[in-house]
Parts: structure tokens; C-alpha cells; sequence
């Protein structure tokens, strides 16, 4: 199975990261997680997702703060594809890396997910792999199952 690559910006959005991490695990998908970021390691960012392809990744996820580059500037040096994740990480919480991920230029897609969104985006990740893997294709179809399920029973148990 192909790996998915989970780069952050700064070590201080691993705490958004646990959704994304549990949700990869729980599904059995490999994965690696590394410190990039598109301003202060430029050279590593761009090398790191470059190389991916050949280095046995199929998607990457990127999560950033602030003026959040780092999920366009990986997204430059491949074709593999990309899911941001903006981080709130400032002032503006969160807004500044929203819009900084998913207004991208033409060309050069990244998929945004929400704000801290990062169980999303293990999941669309999944869903990518899981196009030339049926028996991960079962497991997100017995998500799906389950999470319908729980939410027919919160409708039966609700009493008001
Ligand atoms: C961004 O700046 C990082 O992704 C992080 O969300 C934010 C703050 O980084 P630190 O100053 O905490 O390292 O590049």
C-alpha cells in the first residue's frame, strides 16, 4: 500500500495532528510524519515532496499556521496529490491559513480541508488509496456504516 506523508509546519501543530494520526491508524494505512516548513526549511520542503513519488508515498498531507504555504509549496514539487490542512494557530484564528491554503493558483490544486481539520483529511486520503485498494474501500464503507448507524440511534434515543 502506498504511504501517506503527514508534514507539519512546526511542531507546535502536532496537537492538531492526533485526529489525523489515530484515524490513519485505526485504517491500518503507513505513514510518516515530518517538521517542513515552506519558510524556514525551504530546501528540505521542496526536496522531501519531490522525492515523495519515488520514496513510495501517494498522498501528502500538509498542516500550517498562519500565512500557511506549505501545503501550495509541496504541492509545486509534485504531482502526487496534496491536502492541506489550516491550522489555527494566530490572531486571526485559523482564517489567515484558510485562505492562504485554499486560494491556490490555477495549476496547481491543493485540497483544503476545515480549519483543524485533520481527521478529514486522513479520511480523503484514505478515500485515495483506497481507489486501487478494495479492502481499505471496505473499511471506509464500514465507517460510513457505523457513523450512520450512531446517528439513527442518537435520532431513536432523543427525547424532547
Ligand atoms: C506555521 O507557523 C506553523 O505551521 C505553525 O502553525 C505556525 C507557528 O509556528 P511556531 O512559531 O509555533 O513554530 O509555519
Amino acid at each position: 500500500m502506498k504511504k501517506v506523508a503527514v508534514i507539519m509546519g512546526s511542531d507546535s501543530d502536532l496537537p492538531v495532528l492526533s485526529g489525523c494520526f489515530k484515524t490513519l491508524q485505526a485504517l491500518d494505512i503507513p505513514y510518516e510524519a515530518h517538521v517542513y516548513s515552506a519558510h524556514r526549511t525551504p530546501a528540505e520542503a521542496a526536496h522531501f515532496a519531490s522525492t515523495a513519488a519515488e520514496n513510495g508515498f501517494g498522498v501528502i498531507i500538509a498542516a500550517a499556521g498562519k500565512a500557511a504555504h506549505l501545503a501550495g509549496a509541496l504541492a509545486a514539487q509534485t504531482v502526487l496529490p496534496v491536502i492541506g490542512i489550516p491550522v489555527q494557530a494566530s490572531a486571526l484564528d485559523g482564517l489567515d491559513a484558510l485562505l492562504s491554503t485554499v486560494q491556490m493558483p490555477g495549476g496547481i490544486p491543493v485540497a483544503t480541508v476545515a480549519i483543524n481539520g485533520s481527521e478529514n483529511a486522513a479520511l480523503l486520503a484514505a478515500q485515495m488509496i483506497a481507489l486501487s485498494d478494495d479492502e481499505l474501500s471496505g473499511k471506509l464503507k464500514a465507517l460510513r456504516k457505523a457513523q450512520h448507524e450512531a446517528v439513527i440511534a442518537k435520532d431513536l434515543a432523543l427525547n424532547v
